[in-house]
């Protein structure tokens, strides 16, 4: 099967924080786990490159808004490799391949009558390149929610994308697959707003210069960036080669931006008549130490502090904390440098890193390190039902509950080895068989959970199946997670600990 995952792409003008971070994790989460599974995956990031902010702060630079967008989308492409993230193609709207595309998409729709001349006039917020609708610019009493500044009142001569048209169409399929829009609160409250009416929409603007994409048959319009940059999704894959992937499977956001991609983005495909894409997942916000994250507080979550981490912890730790402590669900998540390390010690060092120290070691010591046969399968029962709820767990994008279940599942682990204390069994030899299988019981989930683990933790699960000598994961994880797949005779590699403790 294949499968084709997104992530919003970012606008060049700011520096990666860890909300870019953690969207994109999650997606190279959920891309792994389906590559895992033998789909075949295609996975999409870029950035967001011809909003009008990037040639003001470029002329502040003395460069060209080309330089300027060039240095920045560097910056990201940089920060997720080294943070491990594994996309297969990273789009940047000034590319050729993107813009011939978008002239070729808002063509059609000129063709088809979806998007015609007219005029138009409201309230514009400057700061997001955006107009509010009346009853919106009021409740904000006139300012802009996201910056505070004034909304401009402005008319302009503009092509528009009839998107009144849509507005049943649309309820009609969230009607029909209503888990479309997720998560649910996210579903409601974009129908809510879609029976309030839909207006249609401009799509362009004058005066901007050559930075950005012409209206076709109309150079002195640019179409607007947010139609420009919902395209990346398709103008991506719209290729011979790749026309497979198409419609997407998800569009991970966070919900700042569901409007665009569960409202204008569908309903732009079906004037295009293009499918859908299956599902568009909007998550929550980080917010730090209990605060919004903002530029005028300068809180923000950056590299700096990110690599630190990174250096202090480990890679995969951070990702282990953004998975399984992040806003998926419909609330916000705090970060706190506190709950961090509280993870770090709880989850990973003294549970994970706890039990696959104690029953590498004890095979070590009781077996010479070569795992044995076994006559009972204690841990099977718990075993199956944890990767079953881990699997569908996955495939609904809640990382959340299927990390807390394998969680759940190293407990018992841990609690396993008290119940059969190996080290009372070793002194009696009438006991022999008994401590062969408790011993291969433990090692059995071991190898099991680090399977579970392979696409949060790629490092720490690979150094997991090292240490127990099983080799590199070549396998397909649906498989790979059925009890008693550990050969007995298996000799285990060198033990050390996986997580250092850290105070
Ligand atoms: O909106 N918590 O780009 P953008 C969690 N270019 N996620 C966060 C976050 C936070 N505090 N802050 C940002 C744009 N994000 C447009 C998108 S797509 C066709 C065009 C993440 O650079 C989250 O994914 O402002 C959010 O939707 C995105 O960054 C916004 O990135």
């Amino acid at each position: 099967m294949k499968f084709y995952v997104t992530t919003p792409i970012y606008y060049v003008n700011d520096r990666p924080h860890i909300g870019h971070v953690y969207t994109t994790t999650i997606a190279d989460i959920v891309a792994r786990y389906h590559r895992l599974c033998g789909d075949d995956v295609f996975f999409l990031t870029g950035t967001d490159e011809h909003a009008a902010k990037v040639v003001e702060s470029a002329a502040q630079r003395g460069l060209t808004p080309q330089q300027w967008a060039d240095q920045n989308a560097q910056a990201f492409q940089e920060t997720f490799k080294k943070l491990g993230i594994a996309n297969d193609d990273f789009i940047r709207t000034s590319e050729d391949r993107h813009k011939t595309k978008v002239q070729q998409y808002v063509g059609e729709l000129l063709q088809s009558g979806d998007v015609y001349l007219g005029e138009y006039e409201g309230w514009y917020d400057a700061g997001q390149e955006e107009y509010l609708p009346e009853n919106k610019a009021k409740e904000y009493e006139f300012k802009s929610p996201f910056n505070g500044k004034p909304l401009v009142r402005k008319a302009e001569k503009n092509y528009f994308f009839r998107l009144s048209r849509y507005a049943e169409p649309l309820l009609q399929r969230i009607a029909d697959q209503p888990d479309f829009i997720q998560p649910n609160e996210r579903r409601n409250e974009v129908v809510n707003r879609i029976r309030e009416g839909l207006n249609d929409v401009p799509i362009s603007r004058t005066g901007a210069g050559d930075w950005g994409i012409k209206v076709p048959g109309d150079d002195a319009h640019t179409i607007y960036v947010w139609i420009d940059a919902l395209i990346n999704y398709l103008s991506t894959v719209d290729t011979p080669e790749r026309s497979k992937y198409w419609p997407a499977d998800v569009h991970l956001l966070a919900k700042d931006i569901l409007w665009f991609h569960a409202v204008i983005w569908p309903a732009m495909l079906l004037a295009l008549k293009r499918p859908l894409p299956a599902h568009v997942y909007a998550h929550g916000f980080w917010i730090s130490e209990g605060q919004k994250m903002s530029k005028s507080l300068g809180n923000f979550i950056d590299l700096e502090r990110i690599d630190r981490y990174v250096a202090d912890y480990g890679l995969d730790a951070l990702r282990y904390y953004l998975a399984s402590n992040g806003p998926l669900a419909a609330n916000d998540s705090d970060f706190a440098e506190a709950k961090f390390i509280e993870v770090y010690n709880t989850d990973l060092a003294n549970e994970l890193g706890n039990l696959v120290n104690r029953a590498l070691s004890m095979l070590n010591r009781y077996r010479q390190g070569v795992v044995p046969q076994t006559t009972t399968a204690d841990l099977r029962a718990e075993a199956e039902k944890t990767f079953t709820v881990y699997r569908t767990s996955m495939d609904k994008l809640d990382l959340t509950g299927a990390l807390a279940e394998v969680r759940l599942f190293v407990i018992r682990a841990n609690r396993y080895v008290e119940e059969n204390a190996p080290w009372k069994l070793a002194k009696a030899p009438e006991q022999a068989a008994r401590l062969d299988a408790v011993l291969y019981n433990l090692l059995e989930a071991v190898r099991l959970i680090s399977v579970a683990l392979l696409p949060v933790m790629p490092t720490i699960a690979g150094q997991m199946r090292t240490q127990l000598g099983v080799g590199e994961f070549t396998g397909k994880l649906p498989e790979e997670l059925a009890w008693g797949r550990l050969p007995a005779g298996t000799k285990i590699g060198t033990v050390a600990p996986l997580f250092p403790k850290k105070v």
